[in-house]
């Protein structure tokens, strides 16, 4: 069974429910209408010459036609390739060199110009689609996306991910979160990461559910969204809640029946207040792009603040020597795109994958995370590896060594914070708006330090690797 097998029989079997709506004015599309759309999109992206197996860009904000082009290429049995909106020409110059796609959709195709695609910007609007192209025919081992995420070794590498697992990790929500058609999803999260894809569109649509798409976060709006559309679910990154206190609108959560956050550590006094004002506990859960989800708090039963639960259905997880979590599972992913190198790394000898992430388990079988094998940043959601942000920073010619951390922060979890060591010659005085100006061009907004600290020298350990930990400490003394 193949994702959209799944989907499109349900949108046939109920071609009169709500499936989609949009948050701006309101428009409701049906089964039928998803289906229709969906079916025409992929008509005309194979007029294009996209084929089964093809790679296809996907950047764009979060709207249905957003929505209708996800589900088109999958129909096609064409390969997603989402990538991040706020990614500069050389971000995406890396991942079009990487993963070759045939064609490319994006709000602005003037990202792309000049890079090598065969199709630009297929017009899913008005091209002519191609008459009967077979749909919804892949093989549940084919790959259906290839989700782009950091690593330490600087460059993002693209995580395969087939049909079946993205499947897998759809139905392991439906059924740990009891996801029915009745459930309405307010849907702000960005539309390129798994997050917004794999857990709350792919898990919706396995639902039969529906969606309400919102075409950014934004409190009032989501507070609107839940009232107007009767909604029952939403799911948001910690800042995002973070946004809601500071609204005051955590109270308008309270008509939901869950309410999930996820892919950040969810501060236990937000926790908190979203319990007291929204009359619910929170529900935390751990994913990743490798592996769709991992592990969720229960429905019903104690959801247990800072902890990430208990295993998802299916989802095996055991900690290796180092207390790594170590996971197994039809959810997992078949390995990075052409990248042998990150594929030995990534596997044991027993083919678990290994999450990067330690944890430990409680008494119950709660899942702690309890720290990370790397140095892994999570700012606002978004996860940004320090290897790919110095790598950035030393291309600047006044600029001798740097080291980059994250350092706690109330509003993003964490913030970016670099500690550069400069030439001679370089202006005190000028560096910091320089080093701005260098990262601007190299770097997605949320990856760009927001703290630059000028030292004589980086600390290092007897084996002369920097010393993050004393930069860390050095960070939260002077915030
Ligand atoms: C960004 N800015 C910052 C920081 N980060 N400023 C200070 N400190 C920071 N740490 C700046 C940006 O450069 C930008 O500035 C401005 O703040 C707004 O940034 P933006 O990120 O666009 O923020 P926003 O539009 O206000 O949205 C905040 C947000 C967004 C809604 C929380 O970050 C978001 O949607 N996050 C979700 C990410 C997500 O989906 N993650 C899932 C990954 P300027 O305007 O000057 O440029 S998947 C995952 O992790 C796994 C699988 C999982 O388990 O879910």
């Amino acid at each position: 069974m193949t994702l959209t097998a799944a989907w499109v029989e349900r949108w046939r079997f109920a071609s009169t429910r709500p499936v989609l709506v949009d948050a701006r004015d309101g428009e409701v599309l049906t089964g039928a209408d998803v289906e229709h759309l969906t079916r025409t999109a992929a008509g005309r992206l194979s007029a294009t010459g996209v084929r089964a197996g093809d790679r296809v860009l996907l950047s764009c904000a979060p709207s249905i036609d957003t929505v209708i082009a996800y589900v088109a290429i999958l129909r096609l049995g064409a390969v997603v390739v989402p990538a991040n909106t706020g990614y500069t020409r050389g971000e995406l110059e890396h991942v079009i060199g990487d993963v070759r796609p045939v064609a490319a959709i994006l709000d602005d195709p003037g990202r792309v110009d000049g890079l090598p695609l065969e199709a630009h910007q297929p017009d899913l609007a008005t091209l002519p689609p191609s008459a009967e192209v077979p749909l919804d025919i892949a093989d549940s081992g084919d790959i259906a996306m290839v989700a782009y995420t950091s690593g330490t070794t600087g460059r993002p590498k693209g995580a395969l991910l087939s049909h079946a697992n993205l499947l897998a990790g759809a139905r392991a929500l439906v059924e740990a979160w009891q996801w029915t058609p009745d459930d309405r999803l307010v849907h702000a999260l960005p539309m390129f990461h798994m997050h917004g894809l794999g857990a709350a569109l792919n898990g919706s649509f396995t639902a039969g559910a529906s969606v309400v798409v919102l075409p950014r976060f934004d409190p009032a709006a989501v507070s609107e969204a839940i009232r107007d559309h009767e909604a029952t679910l939403f799911f948001g990154v910690p800042t995002m809640y973070a946004r809601m206190r500071e609204a005051a609108r955590l109270g308008d959560l309270a008509g939901l029946r869950l309410i999930v956050s996820g892919s950040a550590p969810l501060d236990p006094l937000l926790f908190q207040q979203i319990a007291s004002d929204a009359g619910q506990d929170p529900l935390e859960r751990y994913g990743m792009s490798e592996t769709v989800m991992l592990t969720s708090n229960p429905l019903f039963g104690e959801r247990r603040a800072g902890s990430v639960g208990l295993p998802l259905p299916g989802v095996r997880i055991r900690l290796g020597d180092d207390g790594g979590v170590e996971v197994n599972g039809p959810n997992v992913f078949r390995g990075y795109w052409e990248n042998p190198d990150a594929n030995r790394e990534a596997f044991t000898d027993d083919g678990w994958f290994r999450t990067g992430d330690i944890g430990e388990f409680d008494a119950d079988g709660y899942l702690w995370l309890v720290g990370r094998s790397s140095d892994l940043i999570i700012t606002g959601g978004y996860n940004v590896y320090p290897r790919e942000v110095e790598d950035a920073v030393r291309e600047h010619p006044d600029v001798v060594d740097v080291a980059v951390v994250g350092i706690p922060d109330p509003a993003w979890g964490e913030t970016v914070a670099a500690y550069v060591v400069t030439s001679e010659g370089a202006d005190p005085a000028g560096i910091a708006v320089a080093l701005d100006g260098h990262v601007e061009s190299r770097l997605a907004p949320y990856k760009r330090p927001r703290r630059w600290t000028i030292l004589t020298e980086l600390p290092h350990n007897a084996m002369g690797k920097v010393r993050r930990d004393v930069l860390r400490d050095q960070g939260m003394m002077s915030s």
